[in-house]
């Protein structure tokens, strides 16, 4: 099941989860109301428009969960077993208690799902603290052989995939599996996760362990995750190669070259979450996400007017979702717009919706969206 299809979809994974609208909304200031945006439809039952900006840390039962193959049955933390194999010169399998005694590694880490989009308010997002173990580390014990060019890390869910190749059609089993180039999964903040917030990692997040990589779309970090394959080609499974593929028109000379890429670092992104008015004085909460690459600034536009700064929350760190806040005053009755634009230290600006008209796939929507609300 593709979980970000349609919104009926989503609400429908939502409610099984249990989410309940009281939990999705944010925390009010006495006499603070939430202004609805008229671009959005009316929140429904279950639906988590918006995402709850107040609480930096998103609770792990209100955390959204995505995932495309049947859940895998839970996992029993004795006797769960991580392989590492291919080319590597010792080839390992794991307990969970093997991985608890490395040393530990914990990341404040927000990410969004790549579908994530405008039309749904944004829902697909959530930040929390994870712990466990260095990916680098393990590998390094694990020791990659000459021509280790890619690291595949595979989930215990599993789906039958039709492949073509040049005869019938046929049906294979196969895990969910997703790549990091060696370079990638050496890189020092990439870590095997089994706490979320403290706790043992909930089911729907992967328990008992998942891949945590800071700085990248939802996408990469593999939950259920039981092993770890070293080879020296690309992997070009489903959600690397097939799904999760961003295509671009770009033109050189009087050719377009069409790109397919796929979704791998986060793109520079921000939206408002929501707008809450307290008498004559208006607030709006968004977030921003990088790929760790640390923000300069969000500028906040209303009505189409100057862009002036927004204030970016103290809590935020380097891989944390960056909260910002922005306050005015002044404001007529009637129809009003806002939007944000998120910009970084190296000079990166978040696109316009218009600068993203090449990109022909709805994979990483990053692009600078307008919400409506009436006052
Ligand atoms: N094993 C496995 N891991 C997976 C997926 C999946 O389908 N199977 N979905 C990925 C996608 S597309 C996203 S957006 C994130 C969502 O993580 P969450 O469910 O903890 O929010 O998990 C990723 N990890
Ligand atoms: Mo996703």
């Amino acid at each position: 099941m593709s979980g970000i299809v349609t919104r009926r979809e989503m609400l429908q994974e939502l409610l099984a989860a249990g989410v309940v609208l009281s939990a999705g909304w944010p925390v009010l200031a006495q006499g603070e109301e939430v202004i609805p945006f008229t671009d959005l439809p009316a929140p429904q039952p279950g639906a988590r428009v918006p995402p709850s900006l107040t609480n930096f840390m998103t609770a792990n039962d209100t955390f959204f969960a995505v995932q495309h193959y049947p859940v895998p049955p839970q996992i029993d933390p004795a006797s769960y077993k991580l392989r590492i194999t291919g080319l590597v010169e010792h080839p390992m399998e794991l307990t969970l208690a093997d991985l608890k005694k490395r040393p530990r590694v914990d990341h404040i880490v927000g990410f969004e799902c790549s579908g994530n989009n405008n039309p749904r308010g944004n829902p697909l997002v959530g930040n929390a603290t994870w712990a466990g173990t260095s990916v680098a580390r393990l590998l390094k014990e694990a020791g990659p052989r000459p021509g280790a060019r890619e690291v595949v890390f595979f989930g215990a869910d599993t789906g039958t995939e039709e492949i073509t190749h040049g005869g019938a059609p046929e049906k294979v089993e196969q895990h969910f599996g997703r790549a990091l180039s060696i370079d990638d999964a050496m890189l020092p903040d990439i870590m095997l996760a089994d706490e979320m917030n403290g706790q043992p990692m909930p089911h729907p997040h992967g328990a008992p362990v998942r891949l945590v990589v800071p700085g990248w779309y939802g996408v990469a970090n593999v939950k259920w995750l039981n092993h770890i394959h070293v080879q020296d080609t690309r992997f070009m499974g489903r959600f690397m190669a097939r799904d999760y593929v961003t295509l671009r028109g770009q033109q050189v000379g009087d050719a377009t070259v069409w790109n397919e890429t796929s979704v791998g670092r986060t793109r520079l992104k921000s939206a408002i979450g929501r707008v809450t008015r307290t008498g004559t004085a208006l607030k709006a909460t968004g977030f921003a996400l990088t790929d760790g690459t640390a923000l300069k600034s969000v500028d906040i536009s209303v009505d189409g007017g100057a862009w002036k700064p927004a204030v970016l929350d103290k809590r935020n760190s380097r891989y944390s979702w960056q909260l910002f806040t922005y306050d005015w005053s002044g404001a007529q009755p009637g129809e009003h717009t806002i939007v944000s634009r998120a910009t970084d230290v190296k000079g990166e600006v978040q696109p316009t919706e218009d600068d993203l008209k090449g990109k022909k796939t709805r994979w990483e929507n990053n692009g600078q969206f307008v919400r409506k609300f009436k006052i």
